[in-house]
């Protein structure tokens, strides 16, 4: 068995589903294969871990799905920014989980943080991003596909709780531009994480292989260097099309992806900053 999915109708066309797919997007799922077939759509979310629980009871349960998250007051307050009816406000059940259930596009989730972890998972950066600053260059090169990569990093970074004012955007020629602009934002000392977007698509020259390894060096050197948390928004692709799908349709929104890693990368530096402060 490789996957086990459970569809579910939330609605009869895409824009009735809309509330639940923007929620779970924020909550941290990622976006999987979409598909239509004759209208009917569908819109596949995955999760790290999945599990299929049978119950054998006399009472229905109370929700259709439970979600289990690292930080269930962190998903909460991003929760209440959406478009979600509240059935149950956040609490601690008397085994010490918390939890709360909404409702959204008719689907009643209870979201949980368990009180004792299957494991311990260590130090993990959360979604957080309220009182954050980052800073996303961005290539004009290939603008049809970074201008939505753009928009879905920007997204990300709203969604986790970053104001508009805390975000810098820089727009640079080409990629090859890219790690020298991020460079500079990072050395500022201004900002939590660097956001860095894209677009190489390979030509009949070696220009493609030349900038591609500068970009990716280039980029992971700053953030090494500075110690700043970069964010890889740079796609690499032998076609258009391949662009296409990476830059909002089948395979997700690479711009959305790399706007969470910054987030989460700059929770994280905090983190482990605060874990290890005093250790030797
Ligand atoms: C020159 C060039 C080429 C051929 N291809 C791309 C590309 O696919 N994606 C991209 O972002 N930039 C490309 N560039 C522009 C270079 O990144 C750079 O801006 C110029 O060489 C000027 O330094």
């Amino acid at each position: 068995m490789r996957n086990i999915i459970v569809p579910r109708v939330l609605g009869k066309t895409p824009e009735e589903v809309r509330p639940a797919l923007e929620l779970f997007r924020a909550l941290g799922a990622t976006p999987g294969r979409n598909c239509e077939d004759g209208g009917a759509y569908g819109f596949q979310f995955e999760a790290p871990r999945g599990t299929v629980e049978f119950l054998a009871t006399s009472h229905p349960p109370m929700s259709d799905l439970a979600v289990e998250v690292s930080d269930a007051d962190a998903a909460w307050d991003i929760v209440r920014k959406h478009d979600v009816k509240v059935v149950r406000e956040i609490a601690e059940s008397p085994d010490g989980d918390r939890f709360f259930m909404i409702e959204v596009s008719g689907l009643r989730v209870t979201v949980v943080t368990y009180a004792v972890k299957d494991e311990d998972h260590g130090i993990e950066g959360s979604l957080q991003a309220e009182g954050k600053h980052f800073a996303v260059v961005v290539a004009r090169f290939n603008s049809f596909i970074t201008e939505r990569l753009l928009d879905g990093a920007l997204l990300a970074l709203r969604q986790s709780g970053a104001v508009k004012n805390d975000i810098t955007i820089v727009h640079v020629p080409g990629s090859f531009e890219i790690p020298s602009a991020a460079r500079q934002l990072a050395e500022t000392g201004k900002y939590d994480a660097i956001v860095c977007i894209g677009c190489l698509l390979r030509g009949d020259t070696l220009h493609y292989d030349v900038i591609a390894n500068e970009v990716t060096r280039g980029v992971g050197q700053s953030a090494q260097e500075t110690g700043i948390p970069h964010a890889f928004g740079v796609l690499t692709c032998d076609t258009l099309e391949q662009a296409i799908d990476r830059a909002g349709l089948k395979a997700g929104n690479k711009g959305y992806d790399a706007g969470l890693a910054a987030v989460e990368m700059a929770s994280l530096r905090d983190k482990v900053a605060a874990e290890t402060a005093g250790k030797r």
